[in-house]
């Protein structure tokens, strides 16, 4: 069976959405990030980078949540648009500029405003930007089309609501006001039945809450490491 490596945090959830979407059967295993689980020789062995989610299918092994949702939807076939090469360029167009870009400065905003030892105004500022800017862009296409891709529900979509239903989080309260599109995109998604299992992943193990040391020095590696 599919073996899907999560813990809570947006990347994995966008990943339990698209299983449950497609009806998958999976073996979900937990990797608590605030133990430290992601270092495991184990879980690095599947996973390089050490974090989640990653998926084994039979002898195919893939970490990156938009390369595992681009190799799910053209595994079962499942929330892809139309084969045509316009329809792929928005696709592929789409699925990077969440990995590459949503992601990583939503992940880094948030880090900055709610992690960081120091409250640093200059990473802040930045990431708070860059993060918003980004949201800016996908509203506006979500002004024009109705879904990311345009009249259909595909995997661009599942992996947009991934980090936009933490947007609150990400940019701050009151936030929805300004991105009316990408808030009916996600309220769409939350109310499908896919989300609401998806959303049982945090029933199904307890995961560590607390941030301490451990914790720090688990997902904060440079607290304490030097990269050589
Ligand atoms: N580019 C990756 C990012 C994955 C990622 O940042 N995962 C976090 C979720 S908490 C993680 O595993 N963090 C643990 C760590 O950084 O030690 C993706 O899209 O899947």
């Amino acid at each position: 069976m599919l073996k899907f490596y999560y813990n809570l945090a947006p990347n994995p959830t966008k990943v339990a959405l698209f299983l449950e979407e497609a009806g998958l059967e999976y073996e979900a295993i937990p990797v608590d990030t605030r133990k430290g689980d992601q270092h495991a020789p184990a879980f690095r062995a599947v996973n390089p980078n050490g974090k989640v989610p990653a998926i084994v299918d039979g002898d195919a092994t893939v970490f990156d949540s938009s390369a595992i949702l681009l190799y799910l939807a053209q595994k079962t076939g499942k929330f892809l648009p139309e084969d045509t090469p316009a329809a792929r360029g928005r696709l592929y167009s789409w699925m990077f500029f969440v990995g590459t870009g949503v992601g990583p400065y939503s992940g880094q905003a948030v880090h900055f405003k709610h992690h960081a030892p120091e409250k640093l105004a200059y990473a802040i500022n930045r990431y708070d930007f860059e993060a918003r800017r980004h949201f800016k862009i996908l509203d506006a296409n979500l002004q024009a089309h109705r879904y990311m891709l345009g009249d259909t529900y595909t995997v661009a979509d599942m992996n947009v609501w991934g980090w936009a239903r933490m947007l609150p989080n990400v940019v701050g309260e009151g936030a929805w006001d300004k991105y009316k599109n990408l808030k009916r995109l996600v309220d769409e998604i939350n109310a499908r039945p896919a989300a609401a299992k998806a959303s049982t992943l945090k029933d199904r193990h307890k995961f560590k809450t607390e941030m301490d040391q451990e914790s720090l020095h688990a997902m904060f590696p440079h607290l304490k490491e030097k990269v050589a």
